[in-house]
């Protein structure tokens, strides 16, 4: 799984089409985490300009708000970068945000997989201890239902959708609990470690996972 992570960085180039650059400019809207009267804030940092990628233009990840709504059913996630942000799949678009959110839904080291954020970590940076068993895909997105797939990390299955809208610096993911069921065993309360590794076509640029341990507040 990690390997395969990893080629997708570089593989996925070839698939792109010719077309121009374009920012993000989606009218399509989720609801605003206001409508959804997300409740339980709570803000994580990453440092700016510790990005580690070769080309010009590279994601800088500066912060996550995250929220639940009031129905406790979806996780809300914005994202900051400290550059604008480029809808992925679309075209030749080089500098689209790809790469992986990863998630320790039952918090343990010993259930999942290894995180990929370790693999592609700089020198020097500190490595994750999570045990990935939920990955959001950033590659796979979707433009007309404008969603990211969630994958279970263990048995490799598709467990649901992520809603995404981009925005000039920023991108706002709306995550059903249900994509991370308790069939498999994990304990789904609500409270997640989770970390990034973000990134253009040709190359991660970017990875945020320290201290990033969301409670949702449910029993
Ligand atoms: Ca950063
Ligand atoms: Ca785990
Ligand atoms: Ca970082």
């Amino acid at each position: 799984m990690k390997v395969r992570k990893i080629l997708l960085f570089t593989m996925i180039i070839v698939l792109l089409l010719l077309t121009t650059l374009s920012c993000a400019t989606n009218p399509y809207t989720i609801p605003l985490v206001e409508e959804l009267g997300g409740k339980n804030g709570q803000h994580f940092t990453d440092p700016a300009n510790d990005t580690f990628g070769m080309e010009e233009f590279q994601y800088d990840i500066l912060s996550v708000d995250m929220f639940i709504d009031e129905t406790e059913s979806y996780f809300i996630m914005h994202i900051i970068f400290n550059n604008p942000v480029y809808i992925p799949n679309n075209g030749f678009d080089m500098e689209g945000l790809v790469g992986y959110l990863e998630i320790d839904a039952d918090q343990d080291p010993a259930t999942g997989i290894e995180p990929s954020v370790n693999s592609f970590a700089p020198m020097g940076e500190p490595l994750s201890n999570m045990g990935v068993d939920y990955t959001i895909q950033f590659f796979e997105y979707d433009a007309t239902f404008h969603t990211l797939p969630v994958y279970d990390e263990v048995l490799w299955t598709l467990t649901g959708y992520a809603n995404i809208i981009y925005d000039e610096t920023s991108c706002t993911l709306q995550i059903p609990l249900s994509a991370f069921p308790d069939s498999n065993g994990y304990d789904n309360d609500g409270n997640i470690d989770f970390g990034f590794v973000l990134g253009t076509y040709p190359e991660p640029t970017d990875v945020a996972h320290e201290g990033f341990s969301y409670s949702a507040g449910l029993i």
